[in-house]
């Protein structure tokens, strides 16, 4: 990961350098986890002898030949046409490599692809811009029921620098997380040991899931489905990253993966929690249509919290947004019309376009916060106070 493209370029031009030095400097590709991602790389290193053999024979060749048949040693060229064995020679003998260079890589391709018999099964969803995470089947639990987003926990004031806007460095620097732009609120688990499959997919655009240690990556296409496995290796229990790899718009880069991979029975432990949470934030959600905001200061407060998670990397901090991909909502006729309370309600709740719907992600208390928020924030000032209640109609 740590590698950038440019190092691995630089390392790629290095490949006449001994191999043992290239891969002790860090800049060769990672040789993963797991059995697969060592089989690649096995594969990769395969693949770049021989070409180190072919370039040294031809070169050597062509040098040589420069080297004795040149013109002041009196060299005179043959003078022949269309020679049958030579070009016999030089079909044949690319046309064997090339077989056997398939031969080992269409076992691994084969071996990669084949996500028969897996343990636990994971929905991946790709959307503008984080992770949706959805535990379908474990062994015999054919409906595991856990399903969570997984999104950047880098605040965006840090890397927005918001305080002169995009890209400025008013702000003081602050100390860097070891873990900036690379850690995310709620990682993936997985067990160890254990055949995992993904079904990756997307909601809106073109996104690829990619974690290196696992030699995993693979584009999540919207309406479709692609499948991918791993099996991290018991003992290899620990922390793994991996980002978006396919440009997916402005927050591209602000959606990492950190899987978590835990021993078989520490991960149990945490799908018996995963289902106790997931079971209570249904039963908030459905309680929250009940609660009451005491006073609009309240329901601004947590608003705004929402609005900074949720809504900003579109419609930005200032609410101005980004036109004309994403409106602005200060000063928006919507969000500053009283009358039309109904439709700002409407379009949170079950999106438009590039809008998402919201109702299976926020609770209708964080929806009717944000919807205050958003009519009174930036001075906006309708005076408007939504209850959770209004959010159900
Ligand atoms: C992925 C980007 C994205 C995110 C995240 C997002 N929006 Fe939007 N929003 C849009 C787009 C695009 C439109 C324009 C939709 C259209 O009219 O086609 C829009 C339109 C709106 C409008 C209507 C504005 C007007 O004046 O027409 C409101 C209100 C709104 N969004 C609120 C929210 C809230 C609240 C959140 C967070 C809970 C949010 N949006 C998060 C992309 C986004
Ligand atoms: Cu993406």
């Amino acid at each position: 990961m740590r590698n950038s493209v440019v190092m691995r370029y630089v390392a790629g031009v290095c490949c006449l350098l001994p191999l043992p030095v290239l891969a002790a400097s860090g800049w060769d590709m990672t040789a993963g986890v797991t059995d697969i991602s060592n089989q690649v790389f096995s594969l990769h290193r395969t693949i770049l002898y021989i070409c180190i053999a072919i370039g040294l024979v031809v070169f050597g060749m062509m040098f040589w030949s420069i080297l004795h048949h040149r013109k002041s040693k009196g060299a005179v060229a043959a003078n022949f046409h269309e020679s049958t064995t030579v070009e016999i020679i030089w079909t044949v003998i690319p046309f064997l490599i090339l077989i056997g260079m398939a031969i080992p890589a269409t076992k691994v391709l084969v071996a990669m692809n084949d996500t028969a018999d897996s343990d636990l099964t994971i929905r991946v969803t790709g959307s503008q811009w984080k992770w949706h995470y959805e535990y379908l089947t474990y062994g015999d639990d054919k409906d595991v029921g856990v399903g969570f987003l997984s999104a950047l926990s880098t605040p965006r004031e840090q890397y927005e620098r918001q305080a002169g806007g995009f890209g400025s460095s008013n702000l003081p620097d602050f100390e860097k997380h070891p873990n900036y732009l690379i850690e995310v609120d709620r990682p993936l688990v997985i067990p160890t040991g254990k055949k995992v499959r993904f079904l990756v997919t997307s909601d809106d655009v073109i996104h690829a899931w990619w974690v290196p240690d696992f030699a995993l990556k693979r584009d999540a296409v919207p309406g479709f489905i692609n499948e991918l496995w791993t099996e991290v290796p018991a003992g290899k229990e620990g922390v793994y990253r991996g980002r978006c790899a396919e440009l997916c718009g402005k927050d591209h880069a602000f959606m990492p993966i950190v899987v978590e991979a835990r021993s078989d029975a520490e991960f149990k432990t945490w799908l018996k929690q995963a289902k106790v949470r997931a079971a209570e934030e249904a039963k908030a959600a459905a309680a929250s249509v009940d609660y009451k905001f005491p006073s609009l200061d309240a329901a601004m407060k947590e608003g705004e919290a929402v609005y900074t998670a949720r809504c900003a990397a579109c419609h930005q901090v200032n609410g101005e947004g980004l036109p004309p991909m994403f409106p602005a909502l200060k000063g928006s006729a919507m969000a500053t019309t009283k009358t039309r309370l109904g439709e700002h309600i409407d379009i949170v709740v079950a999106g438009k376009n590039a809008m998402p719907a919201w109702k299976a992600i926020l609770t209708p208390r964080e929806m009717a916060a944000v919807v205050t928020y958003e009519r009174n924030a930036w001075g906006n000032s309708t005076g408007d106070l939504v209850q959770p209640a209004e959010m159900v109609k």
